[in-house]
C-alpha cells in the first residue's frame, strides 16, 4: 500500500455547528471537501495509531462516496481497523453504541439528520469519542481551526470497499469490517426493556404505527418492533431506507408526520404512534387523541423509567437543553436527584453521563435518551413508551393526565422562522441582547413581570467549561419563559427558534389548546423582539 499525501486547499466554512459539518452535498461535492474535513478531524486527535474507528450513516445520497474516502484516509492516518455498518447505514444511536461496545477511538457518523436529503439536499459528517458521544466543543474548535489551513490530506490507492458483504476486508494493512448495523443495537434494547410484557400487549391487540420516515430508522423498527416484539407486519410503515428519504423532510413533527398525527385523532386509529428522524436520534409520540410533546415526554419517562428492568433501580439525574421546558424540573425535585440545564446540541450531555450524575436527557426537539449511549436515541424513547404502557396498563392519554395532575402542566411551544435572511436574524439577536438588562423588572401584557433577561452561559460542572452566548432567555415571575435562538443545523440562511412555555399548576386548567394558552406570551415575544416586522413574515414556517 502506498500512502499518498496529496496538496490541498482549505476551506473557510468547514465550522462544525450543533451537531456536526452541514452542508448541502453540492458544497460537500467540491474537490476536497470531504477529505479536508476528515483530515482535519484526525489532525485535532492524538493516539489513535492501531485503533478502530467506527463509521456509518443515515443512508442518504452521498453517503457511500464519503464512506469509501473516509475509509482510505482513515487507512493512510494510521487506524488499525475501521467497524462499518453493512450498506454504510448506522442510525445515530446505534454507531454511539457500536464505539462503546468494541471500545473504539471514535467514530465518523456522516448524517444530516433531520435536514432533507438527495443531491439538492444536505449532508454531514460529525466526529464522536471514545465514549459514543459527539465531540465536545474543545474538539470541535480545534477541528475548524485546522480546517482554515489545511494544505494536504492523506490517502491510500486501494479500491473501495464492498459495503453489501458482512465480514472482513483490507484496504493496505487496515482491517476493514463490515457489520450487521442492527444486532448489537437490538440485543442492547432487549437487555433494558421488558419485552415479554411488550410482547404480550401486542398479542392482546395493542396496535401502533411506526412511521420510519423512509430513512435509517426502518431495518431497526422491523427488526425490534415486528420480528422480536410481534407486532404485525405493516405496523412499521416507510420502512425502507432511501438516499432521499423518498423527497421527503425526515422530521418527525406535526408538519410532516400530519397524516399520522389525524389518524391517530380518531377513534378508528391506533393505539401509539410514533416516528424517528432521518439519522434515528429522535422521537415523535402520539397516542390515542394525545400528542405528548417532547418536553412532556422527558419528564413522563423520567417519572416511570423505573418499570423498566434496565432503570429498576431509579434514575440518577435529569438534564435537559436550556429551550426545553422545564416539566423534567418538577420530576426530579419530587425524586430528590440532580438536575440540570445546559447548551442545546447532545455534546453537552456527554459529561453528566460520564460522571454518573444523569441518567436520563432530553431536548424539547425531540430527542430523548439515557445513559445506554452517547446521544439521543428514538427508538429507545419508543420502547421505553411501549415498556411503560404494557407495565401500567394504561393509555397514553391517561398517563399524560395523570401526570399533569401530580406535578401540573408546563405548556409548550417553539415557534420556527427558517431561511430568514442571516443579516437580519443576526441584527435582531444583537438588538433584544442589548435591551436584555433593561427588561427585568417590567411588567408586560396585563400582569406578566420580568424576573430574569439573559444570554444563557453554561458552566459543565464536570469539566469546569463555560459556553457562553447560548440563547435569550426572558424569564417571568410566575414562571413563564420565552427562549430565542439561531439554529446551529440549518444550510440555508438562519432558523430562528423561538421558545414558549407556561406553567398551570396540578390543580388548574389542562385542556386549552396550546397556542391560546400562550397567546399573551407569544405577543409579547413578538413586541420585544420584532420577528414579523423585521423578517416580513406572518406566521411561523414550523410550529411544534
Ligand atoms: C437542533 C435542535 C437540537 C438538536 C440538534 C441536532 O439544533 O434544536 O435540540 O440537538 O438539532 O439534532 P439547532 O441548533 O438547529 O436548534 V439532530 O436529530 O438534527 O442530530
Ligand atoms: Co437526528
Amino acid at each position: 500500500m502506498t500512502i499518498q499525501t496529496i496538496k490541498t486547499t482549505p476551506y473557510q466554512d468547514q465550522k462544525p455547528g450543533t451537531s456536526g459539518l452541514r452542508k448541502r452535498v453540492t458544497v460537500y461535492s467540491q474537490p476536497n471537501y470531504v477529505e479536508n474535513y476528515i483530515q482535519a478531524i484526525f489532525d485535532s486527535l492524538e493516539g489513535f495509531a492501531g485503533q478502530t474507528l467506527v463509521i456509518g450513516g443515515d443512508g442518504r445520497f452521498y453517503n457511500d462516496v464519503a464512506i469509501q474516502k473516509a475509509i482510505r484516509i482513515a487507512a493512510a492516518n494510521g487506524f488499525g481497523k475501521v467497524l462499518v455498518g453493512q450498506g454504510g447505514l448506522l442510525s445515530t444511536p446505534a454507531a454511539s453504541h457500536v464505539i462503546r461496545h468494541y471500545k473504539a477511538f471514535g467514530g465518523l457518523v456522516l448524517s444530516a439528520s433531520h435536514n432533507p436529503g438527495g443531491p439538492d439536499g444536505d449532508f454531514g459528517i460529525k466526529y464522536n469519542i471514545g465514549n459514543g458521544g459527539p465531540a465536545p466543543e474543545k474538539i470541535t474548535d480545534a477541528v475548524y481551526a485546522r480546517s482554515k489551513v489545511i494544505d494536504s490530506y492523506k490517502s491510500v490507492d486501494a479500491a473501495d470497499i464492498d459495503l453489501g458483504t458482512i465480514g472482513t476486508q483490507k484496504v493496505g494493512d487496515m482491517v476493514v469490517e463490515v457489520i450487521d448495523p442492527v444486532a448489537d443495537y437490538a440485543k442492547l434494547m432487549e437487555g433494558l426493556f421488558d419485552f415479554d410484557a411488550i410482547r404480550a400487549m401486542f398479542k392482546g391487540g395493542f396496535r401502533m404505527t411506526f412511521d420510519a420516515m423512509s430513512a435509517v430508522t426502518g431495518p431497526y423498527a422491523h427488526k425490534i418492533i415486528e420480528d422480536m416484539l410481534g407486532a404485525p407486519k405493516g405496523t412499521v410503515i416507510n420502512g425502507t431506507p432511501s438516499p432521499s428519504f423518498d423527497d421527503g423532510h425526515p422530521d418527525p413533527n406535526l408538519v410532516y408526520c400530519k397524516d399520522m398525527h389525524d389518524l391517530l385523532m380518531t377513534d378508528a386509529g391506533p393505539d401509539f404512534g410514533a416516528a424517528s428522524d432521518g439519522d434515528g436520534d429522535r422521537n415523535l409520540i402520539i397516542g390515542k387523541k394525545r400528542f405528548v410533546t417532547p418536553s412532556d415526554s422527558l419528564a413522563l419517562l423520567a417519572a416511570n423509567a423505573h418499570l423498566a428492568p434496565g432503570y429498576k433501580k431509579g434514575i440518577a439525574g435529569i438534564a435537559r437543553s436550556m429551550p426545553t421546558s422545564a416539566a423534567a424540573d418538577r420530576v426530579a425535585e419530587k425524586l430528590g436527584i440532580e438536575m440540570h440545564e445546559t447548551p442545546t446540541g447532545w455534546k453537552f450531555f456527554g459529561n453528566l453521563l460520564d460522571a454518573g450524575r444523569v441518567t436520563i436527557c432530553g431536548e424539547e426537539s425531540a430527542g430523548t435518551g439515557s445513559d445506554h449511549v452517547r446521544e439521543k436515541d428514538g427508538l429507545w424513547a419508543v420502547l421505553l413508551w411501549l415498556n411503560i404502557l404494557a407495565v401500567r396498563k394504561q393509555g397514553v392519554d391517561e398517563i399524560v393526565r395523570e401526570h399533569w395532575k401530580t406535578y401540573g402542566r408546563n405548556y409548550y411551544t417553539r415557534h420556527d422562522y427558517e431561511e430568514v435572511d442571516a443579516g437580519i436574524a443576526n441584527t435582531l439577536v444583537d438588538d433584544l441582547r442589548a435591551k436584555l438588562p433593561g427588561l427585568v423588572g417590567q411588567v408586560l401584557g396585563d400582569d406578566l413581570q420580568v424576573a430574569y433577561a439573559d444570554d444563557f452561559s453554561y458552566l459543565d460542572p464536570v469539566d469546569g467549561s463555560t459556553s457562553a452566548k447560548q440563547g435569550v432567555r426572558i424569564g417571568f415571575t410566575d414562571g413563564s419563559r420565552l427562549v430565542l435562538r439561531l439554529s446551529g443545523t440549518g444550510t440555508v440562511g438562519a432558523t430562528l427558534r423561538l421558545y414558549i412555555e407556561r406553567y398551570e399548576a396540578a390543580d388548574g386548567n389542562h385542556d386549552l389548546d396550546t397556542q391560546v394558552a400562550l397567546a399573551e406570551l407569544i405577543g409579547i415575544a413578538d413586541a420585544i423582539a420584532g420577528i414579523r416586522s423585521r423578517t416580513g413574515r406572518d406566521a411561523p414556517t414550523v410550529i411544534t
